[in-house]
């Protein structure tokens, strides 16, 4: 396991420059109300480089000329504090999980720093200021004004893209956690199918995914999952699952389980009382046959924003067939019934480390396929989604066993001999 962190490392102190200090930060948890936190998650990139999941420990790196030395920055050892909260990580046990092997106290970081920045002639300061909302609140922006304030003649730099250039490609060890979030998310989706009732508000049917998801031994969940029926599924990032379920309404699922901090992410859309409706399979099979015309193009070389392309102009064909767009029309048209984006990368997060639809598709990357088709005046909001690994010449559904034909679906749900 540490083999994998060590190696995040060691490809990391090849990309930054001589004469530079790396700085990761690992997070705590944010307060929620007075003495009530969230629960804490380590940040990606942290954990990416380290293997390590605890609070309040910071990872500092130099390299001059051909040498790198790493620290881990970890608590001291708080007896009375262990009573409420429990026991912080220990040296061993961060070098066991990290492979790092030299520590200090978090109280020492300040002094730790200076004297490195003063002895080894440092010109660099990398950090990870990933930052979309122009909100600097994280303590790499922090440190990052200290530093400028106090060596000026120093460059900050920044490691994020340089760690999400990393972690587009996917190693064996990830694939492996990615597929078990996978089985367990199947697991979750074939209890829901099998004791959907009409009449069921939407939160009970997401509790069988729940419980597939803690009896599964996922850590957690990918994101707060998604449960919408009839006219809800065409809220993209409808949460609130708690609308009653009718005769005839189809239901969909955007859920994902979470193991060892690697994610899936899985859309299933089914009739809620196990029967589709003819105008239902229409619309179903255009986007199962868009889906599977997107995934048969996926092989290393194929620019990302090509993906997309193929669904739209699939789309604008099959909907002109059926009359929903205009045969004069243009292909924006689509837009009234389809305005995401079919893909994104997934991995320590849902919506993964790197730019999505850019640049183009290389062998390891790891990302989803989710078409999607949203009639909102009749009620129909569809969408499939599954996680898609590159492979050398073209690629695996990871998510391949978790049905989706409706022949499949609706065999499944008839047979009720078998629900919880
Ligand atoms: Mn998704």
């Amino acid at each position: 396991m540490k083999q994998f962190f060590c190696g995040n490392r060691e490809k990391l102190s090849k990309i930054i420059d001589n004469k530079s200090v790396i700085i990761l930060f690992a997070g705590n948890a944010p307060t929620k109300r007075g003495d009530e936190k969230y629960p804490f998650s380590p940040d990606r990139n942290f954990y990416y480089l380290t293997g390590l999941d605890n609070e309040n420990l910071i990872y500092l790196a130099y390299k001059n000329d051909l040498e790198f030395h790493e620290y881990l920055f970890i608590e001291r050892t708080d007896l009375s504090e262990q009573k409420w909260t429990g026991e912080t990580i220990g040296k061993d046990k961060a070098k066991e999980k990290s492979g790092i092997s030299h520590f200090k106290y978090i109280d020492e970081f300040k002094k730790t720093l200076s004297n490195i920045i003063f002895s080894e002639r440092i010109e660099n300061v990398y950090l990870d200021l990933e930052n979309r909302e122009m909100k600097s609140y994280t303590p790499a922006f922090d440190l990052a004004e200290k530093i400028i304030k106090n060596y000026p003649y120093i460059s900050i730099k920044n490691c994020y893209n340089d760690i999400a250039g990393l972690r587009k490609i996917k190693q064996p060890f990830e694939i492996e956690r990615i597929k078990k979030a996978i089985n367990i998310t199947k697991d979750g989706i074939l209890l829901m199918m099998k004791n959907s009732k009409a009449g069921m508000y939407e939160y009970e049917i997401e509790a069988y995914f729940d419980f597939a998801v803690k009896t599964g031994g996922a850590n957690d969940f990918a994101f707060k999952s998604i449960a919408a029926s009839g006219k809800n599924a065409a809220i993209l990032h409808y949460s609130k699952n708690n609308r009653k379920t009718e005769e005839n309404n189809l239901i969909l699922f955007d859920v994902g389980a979470q193991f060892e901090y690697y994610n899936s992410d899985i859309t299933r859309t089914f009739p809620i009382n196990g029967k589709f409706t003819e105008r239902q399979k229409t619309i179903y099979n255009i986007v199962l046959r868009g889906q599977k015309r997107v995934i048969e193009s996926i092989k290393p070389g194929i620019p990302f924003s090509t993906l997309n392309k193929i669904l739209k102009e699939f789309y604008f064909d099959e909907l002109k067939k059926i009359g929903l767009i205009d045969k004069n029309g243009t292909i924006d048209d689509i837009s009234k019934y389809y305005y995401h984006n079919v893909s994104h990368m997934l991995g320590l997060e849902t919506h993964d480390a790197g730019r999505h639809n850019e640049g183009i598709l290389k062998e390891g990357m790891i990302f989803t396929v989710e078409p999607g088709l949203y009639i909102e005046d009749e009620e129909i909001g569809i969408r499939i989604e599954d996680n898609i690994l590159v492979t050398k010449d073209g690629c695996e559904v990871l998510s391949k066993d978790i049905i989706k034909e409706i022949p499949d679906i609706e065999n499944y749900m008839s047979n009720t001999s078998d629900r919880l």
